[in-house]
């Protein structure tokens, strides 16, 4: 430890070793929770429901049933979120389905953005 008279100020330098200084700083303010994207799909005239539902399947890890009744809430809602990812994540499932149902010659849209609120659980 060092002291410093500096003025009427009295100055305290003390080394403490770094991984104690992190132990201590975790306690205190843990670290943020990344921010999650959420990525949607758009409805449109022209892709075939089946291969909606195909996407969220594979895509999307849903069951049979969730992604029928996902498909059919876009259908008539006009968009849906899908899943909820780290920015990188999102980024790249939103352009792998869009390349996914280009190959297959569909229109089929898929965006991502910042979350508002934490997902359904
Ligand atoms: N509206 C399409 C149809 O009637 C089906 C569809 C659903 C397309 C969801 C896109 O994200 C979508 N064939």
């Amino acid at each position: 430890m060092l002291l410093y008279e500096a003025g009427s100020v009295l100055i305290i330098y003390q080394y403490v070793p770094r991984d104690i200084l992190l132990d201590f700083g975790n306690d205190v303010m843990p670290e943020p929770e990344p921010s999650l994207y959420s990525v949607s799909l758009l409805n449109d005239d022209k892709t075939p429901m089946q291969f909606v539902v195909d996407v969220l399947e594979t895509f999307f890890n849903m069951d049979r049933d969730s992604a029928t009744q996902k498909m059919l809430l876009i259908h008539h809602q006009g968009t849906a979120e899908c899943g909820h990812y780290p920015y990188e994540l999102a980024k790249k499932e939103a352009a792998d389905v869009v390349a996914f149902a280009r190959r297959h010659k569909h229109p089929l849209q898929c965006t991502f953005e910042k979350a508002l609120r934490a997902p359904e659980a």
